[in-house]
């Protein structure tokens, strides 16, 4: 028996690293009758013989979206064009990131699609502003001494440029990569399974993205907590949701440009398809 890290899970083969070496295991262990299925992150005891998952250690986070576990960063790929950047999209990969414990940083890609910057820098502004890190993928460097030590997964829409962004950083990994479908303007999901790549002093988790995102099992106190920026205005009624209220602080902040309205947009969307 040894106990290592899973770092690849393809189908129901799950890659095992112990002790500088990789084990190829499926599960067998009593977690499967509870209704548990192993994830690229957990810790685990394996029977190396056999090439058996014998039992799960305790998980710090799971992340749903993707889903892997025990992850210090969600790395959110965003790209400016191709596909378009979405900030609503870019609001709930954040807010899906908090509620795992998990610490968002965001790295922008394509801005040599973009020829005028200036609408982007506000964005990015405000993101690191309200204590996003936001890094952009011609200044890589700046990214990965950020990230050094850590275990960070890749998220973000299919073509946003996560295995591009990873083989820039060690073009020696060579990724599979693919031009974005013109016709439906998103991406081919060319990434098929999730995988652990150390590199340059991180491990960086790139998986295959996704083109929508739901956040379910949440309250929408839960949801609010997320959207950190709005905790330094002072509502009249004080668990205010800053919904239909009338003298709400939020709203007043977003009608004075403090709040960007696409982040309070973001937001009630949100508080909105909340079902708990
Ligand atoms: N112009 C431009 N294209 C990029 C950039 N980053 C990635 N791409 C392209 O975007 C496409 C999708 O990239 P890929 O890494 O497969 O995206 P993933 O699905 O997020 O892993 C590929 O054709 C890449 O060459 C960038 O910064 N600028
Ligand atoms: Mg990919
Ligand atoms: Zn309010």
């Amino acid at each position: 028996m040894l106990k290592g890290v899973i770092v690849k899970n393809v189908s129901n083969a799950y890659t095992v690293f112990c002790d500088n070496q990789s084990y190829v295991c499926t599960p067998r262990g009593r977690f499967r009758q509870v209704g548990v299925t192993p994830l690229v992150g957990d810790t685990c005891v394996i029977d190396e013989e056999n090439g058996y998952i014998l039992e799960l250690l305790p998980r710090k986070n799971e992340l749903k979206r993707p889903n892997v576990s025990n992850v210090d960063y969600g790395l959110i790929v965003a790209s400016l064009k191709e596909p378009d950047l979405k900030l609503t999209l870019l609001d709930k990969e954040i807010t899906s990131i908090l509620l795992a414990q998990v610490k968002p940083v965001i790295c922008f890609t394509k801005l040599d699609l973009v020829s005028d910057l200036k609408v982007y820098q506000s964005y990015r502004e405000y993101y690191e502003r309200i204590g996003i890190p936001c890094f952009d993928n011609q200044h890589l460097d700046d990214l990965i001494s950020f990230l050094k030590g850590r275990i960070v997964v890749l998220t973000g829409q299919t073509g946003a440029g996560k295995s591009s962004l990873l083989n820039r950083i060690d073009p020696s990994l060579n990724l599979k990569t693919d031009t974005i479908s013109q016709a439906l303007n998103r991406g081919k999901h060319t990434t098929r399974h999730t995988e652990i790549y150390w590199t340059c002093g991180v491990a960086f988790c790139d998986t295959p993205g996704f083109s929508a995102l739901e956040i379910t099992g949440y309250s929408k106190e839960d949801v609010k907590a997320t959207f950190k920026e709005f905790e330094r205005y002072t509502c009249k009624f004080k668990n205010c949701m800053h919904l239909k209220e009338t003298h709400c602080a939020v709203k007043d902040a977003v009608y004075r440009g403090e709040i960007l309205p696409s982040r309070y947009a973001s937001y009630e969307r949100m508080i909105e398809e909340c079902t708990k």
